[in-house]
């Protein structure tokens, strides 16, 4: 099925065959105990299955409480399990949502063209089944099994990656990587010779000092991290927090430094500039362990608190103060390396900066610091190996010579034909990602879409993304599913099991399952020598000394650490990952591949008269646009606001709750309107959103149309020039306040 315009398909043309949750506080999840204490009252005839929570990717190990009739009665955290000490945050306790929720897709579709009209049919398993491993084949023999791209996020992304190495390609991306955290990745392992990896190894609950740099925990609602923060709050820790808008974060801060948007590398560099010539950095830990001091501090010579001031705006006397405040907790400190970090482009020397903080500060491998992570492996059930692809994520990523994983857009890019491309990607599939709000630059996105010669698209819900697909198939949520056993870094190593707590709803079916059916019509039997994952696991379950017997009780093991201590002893020797073995402030890694070898402050575009920089960000109640459509999480939160500073409002005549739509740079209109929000919690030369609303499936009953896309209006994209990241943050909107689609028939 050659689709010469591949436009999106409404789903809703289709003709198709309580949880009690804790307010928007900073403590919810603290509070988020006591409302599971209560309820565990009503557990008694009430059967509990193991699961990991998959409505973000901190994989909380929790409860799943059914009653006799198969209904999920409620979620509540595994008491053992380190991401989570027994408290789900409010999404997860309304992760029962994903599962409740009607607007769910409920069996197979097949794209198909009725009078002239695209549209989507019904179609049985074994007939998309069929489809997709015909198409496969025929791909894998006209191009080579390279030619078929998978782009992926969260738990079925590991069924589909054995699919496609199994089949022979290994060109995939995430837009977890290029779009999220990989400069920090690439910007400490440069430093430090470690990922900062998830969850980050960052030990909040003993630091004296911790300092967010745009990395908003609170609202960025990652679990354990906020019991973390909240603890060290109540030890009296310091926050110190550098963010252009009053974050939840910033209004816990003993230090709020509203920063212009775009300068952080200034102020990490004065604050180097202070450790270094007051003398105040840790001496010992960085002659011992660090590589390249005495060109750091030449280096950061004049890029003083004065200088810093004139481009950062923030007052000199704060920057000293701060930097002090820094050293009196070192090395019980910690500069967060952040999350989402693709900003500006420089993103990684911004990551490198940090690090270089951290290390002024001694705090890597330090308690109160961060720790040395450790995970469990888990053994690998019995394959032949893998064959070798010709070419893959790396290769479409050799342009950016530090790209630790694959990334997305130039797997776009090199699905849209063009004479002597090396790299031709014809067919996609898409499992667990909705790329219309996550992938910047949607022209680009549209464009490679419509090029593909067939796209595969698996998800739970109708999200944006399954209207461009060839085929949509509906995976069962995670409730209703076997998965892969988690296994993350942390203090010590543990894995948690996910078993089905109710059966498929619908015609939906387990990603493994999906994987698997594909896997046997392309001939990889002996990739798949099982009948159910169950089996998988139960061997590496026996493999690591336990059983699923075991496991079905407790949920989650820990393991004895192996690799040795937590923290570096004191005076101890210790080699780091790098290639020097030491912590580099000075880089000539980078310097061999034609970067800066320290970080350096570039200056980047700001405003023009008029427009206000897009600035956008998590919502506490919800996970991107996965949650939007959810009945419990919906209920909290229906639209997302645009935060408007109350001068701003005066100049521009807006006023709180007026509906205004949004223009970019680009001359990009915003599909909906957003409700305006007058606050001085946003400085005057940015507005701010959150992500994940303005969606534009009408199948998506509660999520259609409410509040605006951020995604839309980010044309402009900057790519980190050392890993490939996708910076978002140089985009400029002004408001418009009449309806500009008035006289467009949507
Ligand atoms: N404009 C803008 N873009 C961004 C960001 C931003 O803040 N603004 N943030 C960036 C960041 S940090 C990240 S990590 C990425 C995230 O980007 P994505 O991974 O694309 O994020 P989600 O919106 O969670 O999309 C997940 C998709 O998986 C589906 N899904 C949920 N559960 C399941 C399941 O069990 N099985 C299957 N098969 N599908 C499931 C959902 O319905 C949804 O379609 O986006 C990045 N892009
Ligand atoms: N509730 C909830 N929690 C989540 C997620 C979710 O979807 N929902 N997603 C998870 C994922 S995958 C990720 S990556 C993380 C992301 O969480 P974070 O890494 O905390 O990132 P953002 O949500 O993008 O928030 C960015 C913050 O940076 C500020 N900012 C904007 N421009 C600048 C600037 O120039 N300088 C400085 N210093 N600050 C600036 C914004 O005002 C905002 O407060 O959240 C995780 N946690
Ligand atoms: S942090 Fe919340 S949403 Fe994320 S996995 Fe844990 S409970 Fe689920
Ligand atoms: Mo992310």
């Amino acid at each position: 099925m050659v689709n010469s315009r591949r436009s999106f398909i409404k789903i809703s043309a289709l003709g198709a065959s309580g949880i009690a949750l804790t307010p928007l506080a900073f403590s919810s999840i603290n509070e988020g105990a006591l409302s599971e204490n209560l309820l565990a009252e009503g557990t008694k005839n009430l059967k509990r299955t193991a699961t990991y929570c998959e409505v973000c990717f901190w994989k909380c190990a929790a409860w799943a409480y059914t009653d006799e009739e198969g209904n999920v009665k409620k979620l509540v955290g595994n008491e053992n399990d380190p991401h989570c000490n027994g408290r789900l945050c409010p999404r997860g306790t309304g992760g029962v949502g994903m599962y409740n929720d009607e607007d769910r897709l409920k069996t197979p579709l097949i794209r198909t063209t009725v009078n002239g009209k695209e549209t989507f049919r019904e179609a049985s398993w074994d007939e998309a089944l069929n489809l997709i491993a015909s198409k496969f084949k025929a791909i894998k023999k006209e191009y080579g099994a390279e030619s078929l791209g998978l782009l992926k996020h969260g738990c079925p992304g590991a069924h589909f990656t054995h699919l496609f190495r199994a089949f022979g390609s290994d060109t995939e991306a995430e837009p977890a990587y290029a779009q999220c955290r990989g400069p920090r990745e690439t910007g400490f392992a440069l430093t430090f010779g470690s990922w900062v990896g998830s969850p980050e190894p960052t030990d909040i609950r003993d630091t004296k000092c911790l300092v967010l740099i745009g990395s908003h925990i609170g609202e960025n609602m990652h679990n354990s991290q906020i019991q973390e923060m909240s603890d060290a709050i109540d030890n009296g820790a310091t926050i110190i927090t550098v963010d252009p808008r009053l974050s939840t974060a910033a209004s816990k801060s003993d230090y709020w430094l509203p920063i212009k948007p775009s300068t952080d590398i200034a102020l990490l560099l004065a604050w180097m500039h202070v450790l270094i010539y007051e003398e105040i950095y840790d001496k010992d830990y960085v002659e011992r362990y660090g590589l390249g001091f005495d060109e750091l501090k030449e280096h950061v010579k004049d890029f003083t608190p004065e200088w810093a001031y004139g481009i950062t705006t923030i007052k000199p006397d704060q920057i000293r103060k701060t930097a002090r405040e820094m050293a009196a907790a070192s090395p019980a400190v910690i500069i967060h390396p952040g999350r989402h970090v693709v900003w500006y482009g420089d993103d990684t020397q911004r990551a490198r900066a940090m690090a270089i903080l951290n290390g002024l500060l001694g705090s890597w491998g330090r308690r109160g610091g961060f720790y040395f992570k450790e995970k469990i492996k888990i053994p690998d059930f019995p394959h032949p190996p893998y064959p070798h692809p010709k070419w893959g994520w790396k290769e479409l990523a050799e342009k950016y010579p530090l790209a630790d994983m694959g990334i997305t857009t130039e797997l776009i890019r090199a699905s849209i034909p063009q004479k002597d491309n090396k790299y031709p990607v014809k067919a996609w599939m898409v499992a667990g990602t909705n790329l219309i709000q996550s992938i910047p630059d949607t022209k680009l996105l549209k464009e490679a879409m419509d090029a593909l010669e067939f796209m595969v698209v698996i998800d739970t819900m109708p999200m944006d993304i399954t209207g461009y697909a060839d085929v949509v198939l509906p995976e069962c949520t995670y409730l209703e599913r076997c998965d892969i056993l988690r296994s993350a870094t942390n203090r010590e190593p543990s894995i948690a099991l996910r078993i089905p707590a109710v059966k498929p709803k619908y015609n939906s079916k387990p990603g493994w399952w999906i994987a698997k059916e594909i896997g046997m019509r392309l001939g990889l039997e002996k990739y798949y020598q099982y009948d159910d994952l169950k089996e998988v696991i139960e061997w590496q379950l026996k493999e690591l000394g336990t059983s699923l017997e075991e496991m079905k009780k407790i949920g989650v093991k820990k393991f004895p650490r192996k690799s040795g201590s937590m923290f570096i002893e004191e005076g101890q020797h210790h080699e780091f990952g790098t290639h020097s073995g030491k912590i580099e402030f000075y880089s000539a890694e980078l310097e061999e591949l034609g970067f800066d070898p320290m970080p350096v402050y570039t200056s980047h575009d700001h405003p023009e008269q008029g427009f206000y920089r897009l600035n956008y960000g998590r919502s506490p109640m919800h996970t991107f646009s996965r949650t939007i459509n959810n009945p419990n999480l919906n209920d909290l939160m229906d639209e997302n606001k645009l935060w408007v500073n109350p001068k701003v409002a005066r100049i521009e005549g807006l006023i709180n709750e007026q509906e205004v739509w949004l223009e970019n740079q680009d001359g990009v209109i915003s599909e909906f309107p957003i409700k305006v929000r007058v606050t001085e919690r946003i400085r005057w030369d940015s507005v701010y959103m959150y992500h994940g609303f303005g969606q534009h499936n009408k199948k998506l009953t509660r999520a259609y149309g409410k509040g605006a896309c951020d995604t839309q209006l980010i044309t402009k994209v900057a790519t980190d020039p050392i890993m490939g990241g996708s910076a978002m943050r140089g985009n400029f909107v002004k408001f418009i306040t009449n309806n500009p689609h008035k006289d467009i028939e949507v």
